[in-house]
């Protein structure tokens, strides 16, 4: 390939769209501090997510360690190694301990059927994540949060615009946190957000996220400032405008890539979307070396020399990286499926201009690789 192609490229409002709201930005000199872009942000989104209210934050990682405090979750909480480091970083943040628990296959997500084995009296929540936007199985993990009373928190960060049959996958759990980090589907360049159905709990959020300020003198906690800005929430407002078409066509580029590689023996695609309109934010496939005949390292290493730069999202597991791998839950003996999966996962680059050419070529060279 001439030109590198990376896991994912960000799709950007057109440039001429910012110019207004900059100068107007420029003229009210309102930079930050739930400024009237902020609100006006907060209002869209939450209208077009179909929830009553949101908080804006300056990225997820601040929205999840928040969002804990807020929920004031301590002790242990039970969460899947199979994500980005900065799930359970955020329990790390507030002092929790994280307990690990094995993820389905289907999914890749928490194993609702592992769960309560890992249960003890210090347990007061459950961290599952929709991994590359697959919808956890949220009704068997409330069931268990009720028989324990335990609080639910998604880490929604790949799911934006996933949309389901019969519920809002934001509603579910007592909290949902999204990323608009600038290598996600949606973007602010770094931004994130928290849903939650409280609001009271909305409101001690906005305090936390802003030093703990209730009013202009009092302080109801020791928060920190993990607030959007002005110029994050107008790239918000301009992202809104663009995100169905995104979706769209990351769908084409699925598509193709479903058609070319569905059929490879040794390589599983993931397009069983029967009860969701899925968002594509990620297009992972799993490389079982023993049936494919090359490894997944492999085929890494080709794409690279072929300037194509595809990720192993989420190699190493967190469970197994030094911060973590001495807690007992830790163990691979314990986290049998997250660790083969860990093994084989491969993300091939997507988005929405990703040139079809390149589908059909990063397809090309995984195939002829087959042993
Ligand atoms: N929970 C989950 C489940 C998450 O996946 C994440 C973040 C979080 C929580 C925390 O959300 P934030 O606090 O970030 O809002 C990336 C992202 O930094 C991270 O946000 C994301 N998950 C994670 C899965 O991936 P890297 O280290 O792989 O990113 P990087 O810089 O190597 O970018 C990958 C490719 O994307 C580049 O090769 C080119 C392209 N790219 C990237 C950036 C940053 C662009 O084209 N433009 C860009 O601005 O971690």
């Amino acid at each position: 390939m001439e030109n590198p192609v990376y896991v994912t490229r960000p799709n950007l409002p057109p440039l001429e769209k910012l110019h207004p709201y900059l100068e107007e930005i420029w003229k009210n000199k309102i930079l930050t501090n739930n400024g009237p872009f902020h609100k006006k942000f907060e209002k869209e989104l939450a209208n077009y997510l179909g929830v009553e209210q949101i908080n804006l934050f300056a990225n997820a990682t601040l929205a999840l360690v928040v969002g804990l405090q807020a929920m004031r979750i301590t002790g242990e909480v039970i969460t899947t190694p199979f994500s980005f480091v900065a799930t359970t970083h955020a329990l790390k943040w507030n002092g929790i301990t994280p307990v690990f628990c094995d993820i389905e296959e289907k999914t890749l997500n928490i194993d609702p059927e592992k769960i309560e084995a890992l249960i003890t009296p210090k347990t007061t929540a459950i961290l599952p994540v929709h991994v590359y936007g697959h919808p956890c199985n949220t009704e068997k993990i409330q069931d268990i949060a009720d028989k324990y009373g335990l609080k639910v928190i998604y880490d929604a960060a790949h799911a934006f615009g996933i949309k389901m049959k019969n519920k809002n996958l934001l509603l579910e759990g007592d909290m949902s946190v999204l990323s608009f980090h600038g290598t996600k589907l949606f973007t602010t360049f770094e931004g994130g957000a928290i849903i939650c159905k409280d609001e009271k709990l909305k409101k001690r959020i906005d305090y936390l996220k802003n030093f703990g300020f209730a009013d202009e003198l009092t302080v109801i906690a020791p928060g920190i400032n993990a607030k959007m800005n002005e110029f994050q929430s107008v790239i918000g407002l301009l992202s809104l405008e663009i995100v169905e078409e995104e979706i769209a066509n990351r769908k084409k580029v699925a598509e193709t890539y479903f058609e070319l590689l569905n059929s490879v023996k040794g390589i599983r695609v993931f397009n069983n979307f029967e009860d969701y309109a899925h968002n594509y934010s990620y297009f992972p496939v799993l490389i079982d070396e023993k049936v494919f005949g090359v490894s997944r390292e492999k085929v890494y290493d080709e794409l690279k020399k072929n300037n194509i730069y595809s990720r192993r999202y989420f190699y190493p597991l967190i469970s197994n990286m030094p911060s973590y791998r001495s807690l007992p839950s830790a163990a691979k003996e314990n986290l049998p499926v997250a660790n083969k999966i860990g093994e084989q996962v491969l993300c091939l680059p997507i988005y929405g201009n990703l040139d079809f050419f390149h589908v059909k070529s990063i397809s090309k060279i995984i195939k002829d690789l087959r042993g």
